[in-house]
């Protein structure tokens, strides 16, 4: 992986992800590109070449991959499960509509492809804890639907026609550069800031609602070392289970607390997202992707809230004695 192009970079995992990819590769190597284009401050923009671009538009990415000679694309544009949940018709539109203009691009032009999955391609008949990596999948979200159609497509072109794709399915990721964009686990990062401002978070999914998540730098890495893998060594290489942790509103409001004592969170339920996050699973087994490319994670639960702070910020009149 030399240079780079990253759909969706505008986003959650974009922010993060382009600027690991240019410290990496140089800041010209990676361009960044999204349907809404940053201010010009935006550290995507910022820091290296930035194209507006609309995913579904395959002649577009074929003339920018061209043009910007890369050898490997970040897939990331897509619409997230609660926005998915709102918008069914737009999100099979830019989630399917969009993976197979990238994949037949990818074909046409050799170029390697990573497409994260989710643990929305999981679904209420699913073995809960651990899931296993390969299991029954028959999610209930239009979100889900387009995770479980994309890791197949994606795997298809793979078989097929010898396309380098690659792919993760991701907990809740947890962030501190960039919002998250609409997601049933938006609520472990909506805290944060909650809890900074005003001392206190409602969440909309009940206290004992267990998913799994995983600190962003933790999730830039997996997919960094992903695509650097060995791919003699993959079996599953669009669909890998990983986790970092296990969280509860509950148990995240007790880390929180932990550094902050006057925290208080309290629960006014959304039936929509907490039936979303009751048919996922409760805990991952990700040993596929430790024993095929030697994942693993480096945060858990109290080095990612002390990060997490260490990052946002306490206030001195918030913090403890
Ligand atoms: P996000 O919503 O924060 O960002 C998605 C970006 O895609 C946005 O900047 C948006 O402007 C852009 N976009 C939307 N439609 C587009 C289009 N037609 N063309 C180009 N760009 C378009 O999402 P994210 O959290 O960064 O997620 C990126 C990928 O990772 C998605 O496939 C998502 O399903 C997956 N994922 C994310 C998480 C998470 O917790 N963040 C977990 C599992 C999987
Ligand atoms: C969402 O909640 O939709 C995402 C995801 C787990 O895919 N964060």
């Amino acid at each position: 992986m030399k240079r780079t192009l990253v759909t969706g970079a505008a986003g959650q995992i974009g922010t993060e992800l382009v600027q690991a990819l240019r410290d990496q590769l140089g800041d010209e190597a990676v361009l960044a590109t999204d349907l809404r284009t940053p201010d010009p401050g935006h550290a995507i923009r910022a820091g290296g070449p930035f194209a507006a671009l609309d995913c579904t538009d395959g002649s577009a990415l074929q003339a920018l991959i061209r043009s910007h000679r890369a050898d490997t694309v970040f897939h990331l544009a897509a619409l997230l499960s609660a926005v998915g949940e709102s918008r069914p018709q737009e999100a099979w539109r830019v989630n399917m509509g969009g993976l197979i203009e990238v994949l037949e691009v990818a074909r046409q032009e050799e170029v390697a492809l990573f497409t994260p999955s989710s643990i929305a391609a999981f679904g209420p008949d699913t073995p809960r804890d651990p899931t296993p990596q390969d299991t029954i999948q028959r999610p209930s979200t239009m979100y889900g639907v387009t995770k479980v159609a994309g890791e197949l497509l994606c795997d298809y072109y793979h078989t097929r026609y010898g396309v380098d794709t690659r792919g993760l399915r991701y907990p809740g990721l947890i962030s501190h550069s960039a919002p998250p964009g609409g997601g049933t686990t938006d609520y472990a990062v909506e805290i944060f800031h909650r809890a900074l401002d005003s001392g206190r978070y409602t969440s909309f999914l009940a206290a004992d609602t267990q998913l799994d998540m995983m600190y962003m730098p933790d999730a830039v890495r997996a997919a960094i070392e992903l695509m650097e893998a060995d791919p003699e060594r993959l079996e599953h290489r669009n669909a890998f289970n990983v986790t970092a942790m296990q969280l509860t509103p509950a148990r995240l409001g007790e880390a929180i607390r932990a550094h902050l004592p006057a925290f208080t969170l309290d629960y006014d339920v959304d039936p929509v997202r907490q039936r979303i996050a009751d048919s996922w699973p409760d805990r991952l087994d990700d040993s596929a992707a430790r024993a095929e490319w030697g994942w693993s994670p480096r945060y858990d639960l109290d080095s990612m809230v002390e990060d997490m702070f260490a990052h946002l910020g306490t206030p001195q009149s918030l913090r403890q004695e």
